[in-house]
Formats: C-alpha cells, sequence, structure tokens
C-alpha cells in the first residue's frame, strides 16, 4: 500500500503523507510514493497542499534504513531526495504545506521545499541531525538555509534545539500561523487562491524567483524582463487585463482600515 496518499479535489492535488505509525519517516519507498504524486498532480492539477497524517508533518528520515549504507549509498539517496523535492520545488505547480507536530530534520527539508508553509500553533521544528551522527542530505542545507539564514541553522543542528511556530514565522520558516487545528484548511484556501492565477504566472514565480535572487544584479532584471515579456504576451494575460480595463475583474479587496 502506498505510503502517501493523492487525491484530487477541486483542481487541487491534496497530497497526504500516510505512515503514522513511523511518524511519516521517509523512507525510500515513501519517496517514490511521493514522486509519483508529484508526477500525477502535474498532470491533472493547478496546485498542491502537501501534509501529513497522525500527529505529526514529518519526524525526518526513516532511521532504520539508513544504519547499513554505505558511504556510496548515503550519496546516492541523498541525490534521489533532491531529485524528487526539486520536482516540487522547481516543478509547474505551487505546493502549500500544512504543518502540525514535529517538522523535524528531512520533514523541514520536505516543508522547505513547498512554496509556501502555514502552521498549527503546536507545530515544533527541529533538526537533530548532529546528535544523530549525520548531516542533513535532502536539501535542507542549500534551502532552509535560504529561508532562516546559515547563522539560524547551524545553531539548530549544533545544538538540536526546537523551534516554536512564533520562532518559526521569525525566523521565516512559516509564513502563516493558522488557528488551532485549521492549517490544512488554511493552506487548501490558498492553494485555491494560487490556482486562479495564470499558470505560466505561476511557473514564473515558482521558477524565476529564486533563480533571479541567485543571479547577478544586472543578470537578474534581464531575466525578469525576459519573464515580464512572456508572460504579458500571452492570450491568457491580454484577456486578464482586457478584462480589468472593462471592469469585470474581482478587484483587490481594499482593508477597511489602515493595516
Ligand atoms: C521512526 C522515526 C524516524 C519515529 N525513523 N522510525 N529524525 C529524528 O531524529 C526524529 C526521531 N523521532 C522522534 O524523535 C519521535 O519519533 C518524534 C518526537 C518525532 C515523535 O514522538 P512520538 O512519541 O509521537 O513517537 P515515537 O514513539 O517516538 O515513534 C513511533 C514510531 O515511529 C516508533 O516505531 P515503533 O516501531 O517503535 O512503534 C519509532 O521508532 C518510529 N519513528 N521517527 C524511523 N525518523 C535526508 S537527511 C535527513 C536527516 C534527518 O531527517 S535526521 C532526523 C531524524
Amino acid at each position: 500500500m502506498s505510503q502517501v496518499h493523492y487525491e484530487l479535489k477541486e483542481n487541487i492535488a491534496c497530497i497526504r503523507l500516510a505512515r503514522p505509525d513511523k511518524r511519516n519517516a521517509l523512507s525510500d519507498q515513501m519517496l517514490a510514493d511521493l514522486e509519483a504524486c508529484v508526477e500525477k498532480a502535474e498532470k491533472e492539477a493547478l496546485a498542491a497542499v502537501i501534509y501529513g497524517e497522525g500527529k505529526h508533518f514529518s519526524a525526518g528520515l526513516d532511521l532504520a534504513e539508513h544504519v547499513e549504507k554505505t558511504a556510496i549509498q548515503g550519496i546516492e539517496g541523498s541525490r534521489n531526495w533532491h531529485r524528487v523535492f526539486a520536482r516540487i520545488q522547481r516543478g509547474a505547480l505551487p505546493y502549500f504545506a500544512a504543518l502540525h507536530g514535529a517538522v523535524v530534520g528531512g520533514g523541514l527539508e520536505l516543508a522547505a521545499v513547498a512554496h509556501v508553509r502555514v502552521a498549527d500553533p503546536d507545530t515544533w521544528f527541529a533538526l537533530p541531525e548532529g546528535s544523530r551522527g549525520i548531516f542533513v542530505g535532502g536539501g535542507g542545507s542549500v534551502n532552509i538555509t535560504r529561508l532562516m539564514g546559515v547563522a539560524r541553522m547551524t545553531d539548530l543542528m549544533l545544538t538540536g534545539r526546537v523551534l516554536n511556530t512564533d520562532e518559526a514565522e521569525r525566523y521565516g520558516i512559516v509564513n502563516y500561523i493558522a488557528e488551532e487545528g485549521r492549517a490544512l484548511e488554511k493552506a487548501f484556501a490558498l492553494a485555491k487562491i494560487a490556482a486562479k492565477n495564470a499558470p505560466l504566472s505561476n511557473y514564473s514565480i515558482i521558477n524565476g524567483l529564486q533563480r533571479i535572487h541567485d543571479s547577478g544584479y544586472d543578470e537578474g532584471l534581464f531575466f525578469e524582463s525576459m519573464m515580464a515579456a512572456l508572460t504579458q504576451t500571452t492570450d491568457e494575460a491580454k484577456e486578464r487585463l482586457e478584462e480589468f480595463l472593462a471592469k469585470k475583474a474581482k478587484r483587490l479587496d481594499i482593508p477597511d482600515k489602515p493595516i
């Protein structure tokens, strides 16, 4: 039976880590099942939500599978995580992670490749790799540091300390703290909003922003102009712009009071 459950709800792919008895510890099989879900989502969904079944989002790498590996098997395993996670992070769909309970080690690496993270107030985060005698291998040294910075990640890895949701928000790992027990609902609502965007805009946001940020100033601006021209000259953009000019488009919600 698959360790990751897939369901399409109103054009949103709902991807659930479904190994609660092992706290959604990410086994090789689970990674393969996750990849199959990502592939399915790309064929039929416009956005995706990823979440965990049971008490926790994910306890990270399945440690039971990693006692006997050789160094080369370890490298290959890590590269496989990178490959699967890249399909989420630099694919075609925006991913919204709904977090609760433990988001630990590889679980945090997975959450970090989603495009937006929503957390229940009970969520906690840790990188206990140091105490387990290992290192991050699911892209965390690149992706988690981009969210929280190298200094904070170094602290988390050296001390194994646990971050609560408020700290995680301050650190930039969490975009939204949901009301108690409602992270999934909130993540789904956000995914529905993103699913209404032009797919090419979403694709450019997902694939363009980080690359632009990683490139030099002049290259970044040039890349931006290319993306702007590419999106603006599609029929979909023309239709959407004309709709706005004809006053038929949904207007931005203007807050009643100054924020
Ligand atoms: C596991 C794993 C796992 C639970 N691999 N089997 N991750 C960690 O160092 C975190 C390890 N896990 C924990 O600290 C705790 O399980 C939790 C705090 C997350 C949850 O506690 P709790 O009390 O709800 O569950 P539990 O009783 O500890 O675990 C239930 C079962 O799940 C138990 O198996 P059982 O057969 O005895 O019932 C646990 O052994 C099993 N389990 N977590 C394997 N991680 C790409 S590199 C990334 C590197 C990392 O991710 S390092 C961090 C690893």
